[in-house]
């Protein structure tokens, strides 16, 4: 993300459909996570989000249903961009850790996939088409 920095701090700015690939509709932040908590463990069908933890440091498990990936987030000017389908967990909070979320959507339950079993099903069906994003 385009920064800022010298001798006053640090600022990052984001603009939406420049730094991150769609409009954003909703932002919202997670904070004060205990130690030992894993949040997450969800799909999303349509929503697109970028994530970034702008204090402290996160671990973001992303799995399909071929692969699994954990990315550390530990800087402001640095987002991981979450396609469609991609299942996530969110683990390892620094005591402080502040993520940040960029969402293309407001928020809907509908979107959401919950229930690993009902995952791998949908999953199985949009990997397979080739129809990936992100
Ligand atoms: C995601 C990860 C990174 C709302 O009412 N509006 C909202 O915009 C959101 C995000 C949540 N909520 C409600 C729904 C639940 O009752 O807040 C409660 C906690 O949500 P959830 O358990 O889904 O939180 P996480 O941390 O597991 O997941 C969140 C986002 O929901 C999800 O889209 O990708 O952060």
């Amino acid at each position: 993300m385009p920064k800022f920095s010298g001798e006053l701090g640090q600022l990052n700015a984001i603009e939406g459909e420049h730094d991150v690939p769609f409009a954003v509709q909703r932002i919202y932040y997670i904070t004060g996570v205990p130690k030992g908590v894993t949040r997450g463990f969800h799909s999303h069908r349509d929503l697109e989000q970028v994530l970034l933890c702008v204090n402290g440091s996160v671990k973001i498990r992303l799995k399909t249903p071929t692969n699994e990936q954990v990315v550390t987030l530990n800087d402001p000017s640095r987002g991981l961009y979450i396609g469609h389908m991609i299942w996530r967990e969110m683990f390892d909070f620094t005591e402080g850790a502040v993520l940040l979320v960029l969402a293309s959507q407001h928020y809907t339950e509908a979107d959401y996939i919950r229930n690993y079993a009902q995952y791998l099903c949908e999953a199985e069906k949009y990997f397979e088409k080739g129809d990936i994003q992100g």
